[in-house]
């Protein structure tokens, strides 16, 4: 992996203020003010058997009979049929048009070449561009489905903003924690809860990260996982963790005695990888989740775990986030992974992204793998972030005891799993890079509409081609 360029040696910068935090905030609270929304552009894909004249009767019916004006026409071959072309279109709908985009839809079908006419996405006649709102959103695990349909697939987000709604639609242990939480007949616990994830409620896109002052309590509960992890990740953690750990310590804070900041990691992150962090309520559903990785960025949640659980909880909690994930997506070819799998699952169907997240959960948050020790012999490291947050669960994973299977990810993705309490099953992998090739290939095999990247000059998804 390529070195990230922060190396600095900790005794250098362990006194010096984090450069320009005042700064970069300051200029993102302007960039936040008055931003115009973008116009609320309808997509088609349409194809045309060659012809002379073939793609004018298109533009004919489109623009002088029904006066649209287009804002981006963009042709490629088909990749289905030699000699045929696949033209991507958008345009505002005019404004007290009578036509919708279906009936243009259906108008442009009805034109002499026309092989094949597709609605890519609109603002259109309740097809929404703004994400399902959050009172739709908790009532299903699969809540983008409910602007779902068939011509389309499932609703995802296209620009960055179109994360804001996001972080507040928590399945389960948002602000009102569930009955068997330990915090939950803690009261101070539980408004402690309800003003940290309120910043993640209100967070918007061009925003300062917020920071949070922890309380002294907060602080040892963090100080107690990071020592005993911390001497742990020694011979337990994979190299890239490894590797990572001390850039953390030098640049973003991390220490015993002090809980990272969401904004000093999140511009390191940027600066290795382009990932970004934001502020969570809690747990998302898998699809928002993953969703967010196609935009390099990670949904971290802000509180601490409770104090009478510190080596292992079911949720996700900082010491998860900053211990377990951050460091990884400091790694170049982590980043790209993670970034392939959400690509993958924006627009999925909802068994797509079952398979995709379990994937996830069994790499990403639960990964085992190979590891040559110094001596030459085999080693078993963990480079999943539920391991690596969890003292308890770590030492568990690597005692022999749990079931170790060699990972595969067809089979890993349909592997049943609990969530709240040690895994019965672990995957290993014969290394970390074999497994993200392995992974890349398996999303690779999904069978997609069409081809999809992030432009991250425009922070947005663009539709590519047909596939
Ligand atoms: N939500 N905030 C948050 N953090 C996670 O790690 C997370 C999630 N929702 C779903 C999820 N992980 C799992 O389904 C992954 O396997 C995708
Ligand atoms: N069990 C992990 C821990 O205690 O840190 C958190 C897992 C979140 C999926
Ligand atoms: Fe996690």
């Amino acid at each position: 992996a390529s070195m990230p360029s922060h190396q600095v040696a900790a005794t250098q910068v362990a006194d010096a203020p984090l450069p320009g935090a005042q700064a970069a905030a300051a200029a993102a609270a302007h960039a936040a003010v008055a931003r115009p929304p973008p116009p609320a552009l309808t997509t088609l894909q349409f194809s045309i058997q060659d012809g002379v004249g073939a793609l004018t009767s298109v533009l004919g019916v489109l623009c002088s009979d029904l006066g649209i004006s287009l804002n981006r026409i963009e042709s490629r071959p088909s990749k289905t049929r030699d000699w045929d072309y696949d033209f991507f279109v958008d345009f505002a709908l005019p404004p007290g048009a009578d036509q919708t985009a279906e009936s243009i839809v259906a108008k442009l079908r009805a034109v002499s070449h026309v092989r094949h006419v597709m609605l890519v996405s609109t603002t259109d006649s309740g097809e929404s561009h703004v994400a399902p709102t959050t009172a739709e959103a908790v009532t299903s695990t699969t809540s983008t489905t409910s602007t779902a349909d068939t011509a389309t697939g499932p609703w995802f987000p296209r620009k960055m903003s179109d994360l804001d709604v996001f972080a507040e639609r928590v399945l389960s242990y948002g602000a009102e924690l569930d009955a068997d939480h330990p915090g939950f007949t803690d009261k101070a616990y539980r408004a402690r809860r309800e003003l940290i994830t309120k910043n993640a409620k209100e967070y918007r896109t061009g925003m300062p990260l917020p920071r949070v002052n922890y309380t002294p309590d907060e602080v040892k509960t963090w100080g107690l996982v990071y020592d005993k992890l911390t001497a742990m990740y020694k011979h337990s953690a994979c190299r890239e963790h490894r590797y990572i750990f001390p850039l953390l310590e030098a640049n973003c804070g991390y220490a015993r005695d002090n809980v990272p900041q969401q904004a000093d990691i999140s511009r390191f992150l940027k600066e290795c990888t382009g990932f970004t962090l934001r502020p969570v309520m809690g747990l998302l559903s898998s699809r928002d989740f993953l969703n967010a990785l196609a935009f390099r960025v990670f949904y971290a949640t802000q509180y601490v775990r409770h104090p009478s659980m510190p080596f292992y909880t079911p949720e996700p909690d900082i010491c998860h986030e900053l211990l377990g994930h951050v460091p990884l997506f400091a790694d170049p070819d982590f980043a790209d992974f993670s970034h392939t799998v959400g690509l993958a699952s924006l627009g999925a169907s909802d068994d797509e992204v079952k398979k995709l997240a379990t994937l996830y959960w069994f790499t990403v948050e639960f990964g085992l793998c190979k590891e040559k020790n110094p001596d030459g012999t085999d080693g078993l490291k963990a480079y999943g972030a539920g391991l690596l947050s969890s003292t308890g669960e770590l030492e568990y994973a690597l005692s022999g005891k749990p079931e170790l299977r060699p990972f595969d990810p067809a089979k890993a993705a349909v592997t049943p799993y609990p969530i709240t309490e040690y895994q019965p099953v672990y995957y290993v992998a014969e290394s970390f890079r074999t497994m993200k090739e392995q992974v890349v290939e398996y999303a690779a095999s999904l069978k997609r509409p069409y081809a999809m990247r992030y432009n991250s000059a425009t922070e947005a998804i663009e539709i590519l081609d047909s596939k």
